[in-house]
């Protein structure tokens, strides 16, 4: 997977040469690179911002820049492909802002498969909306949302972003099935899980774990699962697939 940031600050991206996403990167199956919006300015200050019009408090992005960038990156793209893919899709232009659809599990599945993701990182109060009209032709434009809290500017939501689309990329998580038994995977969080010793200063592991009995061993992770649930995100109990469910569920 090809991917592509746009920042006034590509060294907050430095972190992603480390741990899984870092090897990912070295084997090629991950493609990063971080793009200085700055470079795409004229001006001696390399400025970005200017005031919003019909005032207010803060600085808006202006267009410009984000123009040039993204073409840049458009056009660097298509150099890259081979002679017959016309067909090519346009790339996903992933805006991250508070005021974007929720980023979940199930998105980052839809995206995982995608060949060419672009991320567009505003600071300030934003980008000109202009820039989004713009853009709509020439990529699939996503405005996506972290949760129901304001960063300053895109990029933490970024990497957050790519870690998990980008641990769903088949090679990159060494053994695919720790990907299937974890929270949100099932629509349900996770159920706790222990190790050695079995007594640990005087607190012991859950009898039934040590039993060997995997019939018994399920049934009580799975009523865990509904337990923390139910107490910890209880509008996600509404969303559980019924066929999921089995009666012993009900019992609960
Ligand atoms: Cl994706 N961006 C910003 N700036 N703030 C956020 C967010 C994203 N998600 C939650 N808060």
């Amino acid at each position: 997977m090809r991917i592509d940031a746009v920042t006034i600050f590509p060294e907050i991206f430095n972190v992603l040469d480390v741990s899984l996403l870092g090897k990912a990167r070295e084997s090629g199956l991950i493609d990063f690179t971080a793009h200085n919006l700055r470079d795409f300015t004229s001006d001696a200050h390399r400025t970005v911002d200017d005031s919003p019009y019909g005032g207010g408090a803060g600085m808006v992005m202006m267009a410009e820049p984000w123009a040039l960038a993204l073409e840049s990156i458009r056009s660097s793209a298509a150099t890259e492909s081979t002679e017959d893919d016309d067909a090519a899709p346009a790339p996903v232009l992933i805006i991250p802002t508070p005021s974007g659809h929720v980023f979940n599990q199930k998105l980052a599945r839809a995206l995982a498969p995608e060949e060419h993701l672009v991320f567009a990182c505003g600071r300030y109060e934003g980008i000109d909306e202009r820039v989004y009209e713009w853009a709509a032709p020439r990529f699939r434009v996503l405005p996506v949302s972290l949760g129901d809290y304001v960063l300053n500017g895109g990029e933490v939501a970024v990497l957050a972003m790519i870690e998990a689309i980008g641990r769903l990329i088949p090679g990159v998580v060494g053994n695919p099935e720790s990907l299937v038994e974890e929270s949100h995977e099932d629509g349900l969080l996770e159920y706790p899980v222990y190790t050695k010793p079995s007594t640990w200063r005087e607190l012991e592991v859950p009898e039934v774990l040590l039993s060997g009995n995997h019939g018994k061993i399920a049934r009580f992770r799975r009523e865990t699962q509904l337990h923390r649930t139910a107490k910890r995100r209880p509008e996600l109990i509404l969303d559980i697939d019924p066929a999921s469910t089995n009666r012993k569920d009900r019992d609960l």
